[in-house]
C-alpha cells in the first residue's frame, strides 16, 4: 500500500468505528513515513470540515510506554470534532474499543513558533486544566508498533478539558486519578509525566517545529497520560482529577 492508501484505510476505520489490521506486520515503514500517513489521514478529516485545535503527546510516562510496549514519545493531532465538554455524554458507538486516560491540558496564550524552554512557559501558556483523553486504536486488539500508532494519529479519538486554571509555579507532586463511578481505577503523581508535566509543553514546541505543525493562540496541548489507560464500560461516569486543578467528567452511553 502507498502512504496515501494506508491513510485512507486508517481514516475509514476511525470514521466507521471498525478495527483494521496492524500495518507494520505486512509492510515496513519508518517514523517519518508514519507521520506523513498521519498528516494525510488528518487531511481527510479537514476536508470533511473538521478543524485542527491542537496537539497531544503520547508515551510521556513510563506507565504508558510499558502498557503499550513502546519506547518513545509520540504526538498526534486534535480536531474540534474530538472535543467534548465536561459533563457531556460520550457515545461509545462512535468508537471501536475506547480507553480513558487522566491528563493535564494546556491553553496556548501566544503563538509558539519555535522550541520554548521551561522559563518561557508563562509567556506562551495561559492556563492548565484536568483532562480526559479517550484513545481508540484503529488496530485490532489495540496492538501496534511505534510506527503503526503514529500513523493512526496516536490513537486520538476524543478529549474533554475541565475548567481552565491559572498556571501554578509547579505542576509537580500532584495526585492524578481516573475514576469510573465511585471506583478509582488508576492513580499516580503528576511527576509520572516526564518528571515535570511542563516539559510536555517544551516537547510539543520542539515537535511542532520539527514537523511543521501549528501551536497557535487558543489551541491546546495534552501532556500525555500519567497512568495506563482503562477500557471504558458503558453507562459509566468517568472522572479525571488533578490535585489543586479540579476535575473533568464524561458519562459513557
Ligand atoms: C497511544 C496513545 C498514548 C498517552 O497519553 O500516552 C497516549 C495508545 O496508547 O494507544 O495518548
Ligand atoms: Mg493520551
Amino acid at each position: 500500500m502507498t502512504l496515501s492508501e494506508i491513510a485512507t484505510t486508517l481514516d475509514a476505520a476511525a470514521a466507521t468505528a471498525k478495527a483494521t489490521s496492524q500495518i507494520s506486520t505486512t509492510q515496513s515503514f519508518d517514523e517519518d513515513e508514519a507521520y506523513e500517513i498521519q498528516r494525510l489521514s488528518l487531511e481527510k478529516r479537514y476536508a470533511r470540515g473538521e478543524k485542527y485545535v491542537g496537539m497531544k503527546l503520547g508515551f510521556t510516562s513510563f506507565a504508558k510506554m510499558e502498557q503499550m510496549g513502546v519506547h518513545d514519545m509520540i504526538w498526534g493531532r486534535l480536531t474540534d470534532a474530538m472535543c467534548y465538554k465536561s459533563g457531556d455524554q460520550l457515545p461509545l458507538a462512535k468508537f471501536i474499543h475506547p480507553r480513558a486516560e487522566p491528563e493535564i491540558a494546556f491553553l496556548i496564550k501566544k503563538d509558539i513558533l519555535q522550541e520554548i524552554s521551561l522559563e518561557e512557559i508563562p509567556e506562551y501558556i495561559l492556563a492548565c486544566a484536568p483532562a480526559i483523553e479517550v484513545i481508540d486504536s484503529r488496530y485490532q486488539n489495540f496492538k501496534f508498533s511505534l510506527e503503526d500508532v503514529i500513523a493512526d494519529n496516536c490513537s486520538s479519538a476524543a478529549f474533554c478539558i475541565g475548567a481552565w486554571q491559572p498556571l501554578p509555579t509547579s505542576l509537580n507532586d500532584l495526585a492524578i486519578s481516573l475514576t469510573f463511578g465511585t471506583q478509582t481505577v488508576q492513580a499516580d503523581q503528576s511527576n509520572a509525566i516526564l518528571d515535570n508535566p511542563y516539559l510536555s509543553v517544551c516537547n510539543a514546541s520542539r515537535l511542532a517545529k520539527k514537523y511543521g505543525e501549528q501551536l497557535l493562540e487558543g489551541q491546546v496541548i495534552l501532556a500525555g497520560a500519567a497512568t495506563p489507560a482503562e477500557f471504558i464500560p458503558i453507562n459509566t461516569k468517568i472522572t479525571a482529577k488533578v490535585q489543586t486543578l479540579g476535575s473533568c467528567v464524561l458519562t459513557s452511553v
